[in-house]
């Protein structure tokens, strides 16, 4: 049994806030509000040293979550509720963050997307400090850049389906821009996650764009292959915690513009969504405001990756925002938008099928070259534990013995993730956004992310220049992956 299922049972939820405004907002997540302009940040205090109340407080602990009707889970959350509050912060205004756990492990809290120093990042590779069981950790630290970031555990589960990414420990983060040039009626927020995981042998298909050759490569690799490792399933999908039909619809009015950022909250998943009858009009990709706007009809989102879109409500109806996978969306992978003045049975229509092009929203503009390019090439070891599958970069599991790479802060480097094995990997890039620069052969510019999703036997190349120094990890996001070898560290000085 990976995660107890239990009869419904009334929970006195309690918020453990502290000092902190907090308010309900759409979809009924709480908010952790944002310190008035100038009242925080300006005691330059070192990490841990602010008295007073904290800005921000993540309680870690266990919690009950009804995502369906009866039908609980059992998992551990932020401050008593899944996905845990909103919180909001201002572009370079800095703060005191508390974090408590209440549960018997050390945890990891991960601000995903921030330009924070290695301490404070909460990544135990880059010997970030960590909240002790039954303990406590406060620091300082200022948030940047603006937009749709997010928090999350950062510890290595392994087996253990019952850690980490698996359990509901996320959260948006919303760091509000210096300047703001957004203009809507409603700011909807939505975080999908999967639950009741269980280990299956079934390989995940990747069909979407795949070629005959890379078929027929894979075959030929599965001949002299060992078989395949461990994979996860699940049973249960949500967005904002509840399956789809089972929690408040997101309420709109027609003629409203209404602003969606959604994060694909999944420990191991990657995933598509599209709103019947609309389409969405994608303004930023993690967070980051994008060259050139466009249209399209479905969402890719690897894990971890985040889409902000502006929806024009000008189909009157009750309609299912969703993925076009039927079994996940019966599984609850969905949530209702419903027009005022509207009801009856929320509609489903099914989506065109276009393959995910990040190049439409960059620019053709030459970028700058850069003092070096690094390979890094992904492999993998079939059954290589045995049990589970080892991932490698350029031939190599994570070592935390061997030396990082050095890198030197402010100088721009390419990074070429050369993906040689048959899955797709969203691969995060720590404590930096970096600029695609070459997807699949196609040049762009301009597009900035934190995550971004590699399609099995491709090529995407990106550049960044570091600006802080310190330990910078790149993983994979896909938790099993990065548990077992697909990850790496640099070291800015
Ligand atoms: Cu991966």
């Amino acid at each position: 049994m990976l995660l107890g299922r239990m009869r419904t049972q009334k929970t006195t939820r309690r918020s453990f806030l502290a000092g902190a405004g907090v308010v309900l907002a759409g979809c009924g997540q709480k908010t952790v509000q944002p310190p008035p302009q100038g009242t925080a940040g300006n005691s330059g205090a070192a990490a841990g040293a602010a008295e007073g109340p904290a800005d921000v407080t993540l309680r870690i602990a266990p919690v009950l979550v009804d995502i369906a009707k009866d039908h609980t889970i059992s998992t551990i959350g932020y401050n008593g509720q899944v996905p845990g509050p909103l919180v909001r912060l201002r572009e370079g205004v800095p703060v005191t963050v508390d974090l408590f756990n209440d549960t018997d492990a050390p945890e990891f809290v991960h601000w995903h997307g921030l330009a924070v120093p290695a301490d404070v990042d909460g990544a135990p590779e880059e010997k970030s400090r960590m909240v002790p069981a039954h303990g406590q950790l406060r620091y300082r630290m200022t948030p940047q850049p603006g937009g749709a970031r997010f928090v999350h555990s950062h510890v290595m589960p392994m087996s253990d389906l019952n850690r980490g990414a698996y359990t509901g420990q996320f959260a948006f983060v919303y760091i509000e821009p210096k300047n703001n040039p957004g203009r809507y009626d409603q700011e909807i927020f939505l975080a999908t996650h999967e639950w009741e995981p269980f280990f299956t042998t079934e390989e995940e298909m990747d069909d979407t764009d795949i070629t005959p050759a890379e078929k027929a490569r894979k075959a030929a690799e599965d001949k002299k292959n060992k078989p395949n490792g461990w994979e996860i399933g699940y049973q249960r999908f949500t967005i904002n915690g509840k399956a789809l039909g089972y929690g408040e619809p997101v309420r709109v009015k027609e003629g409203q513009r209404v602003l969606f950022h959604i994060l694909n909250g999944s420990a191991t998943e990657n995933l598509e969504l599209a709103l019947s009858g609309h389409p969405f009009r994608i303004v930023a990709l993690d967070g980051n405001p994008v060259p050139n706007p466009q249209m399209v009809d479905v969402l890719s989102l690897g894990t971890a990756e985040r889409i902000s879109a502006v929806v024009e409500m000008k189909n009157p109806g009750v309609w299912v925002l969703g993925t076009p996978h039927d079994d996940d969306r019966r599984n609850g992978m969905g949530i209702v938008v419903e027009y005022a003045g509207r009801g009856g049975v929320p509609r489903w229509i099914k989506p065109p099928r276009k393959a995910w092009d990040y190049t439409i929203f960059g620019e053709t503009r030459a970028v700058a070259e850069p003092v070096e390019t690094i390979p890094l090439v992904f492999g993998k070891i079939n059954g290589g534990t045995g049990s589970f599958n080892q991932w490698t970069i350029n031939g190599k599991t994570f070592d935390e013995k061997a030396a990082p790479r050095t890198l030197q802060k402010g100088k721009r480097y390419r990074l070429v993730f050369d993906n040689q094995t048959d899955d797709s990997h969203p691969v995060h890039l720590h404590r930096n956004s970096f600029e695609l620069t070459n997807v699949y052969g196609k040049a762009t510019a301009g597009v900035m992310k934190d995550v971004v999703l590699v399609k099995g036997y491709r090529k995407i190349a990106v550049d960044f220049a570091p600006s802080m120094e310190g330990l910078t990890l790149f993983h994979c996001h896909q938790q099993l992956h990065m548990d077992y070898g697909f990850k790496t560290l640099f070291d800015v000085t």
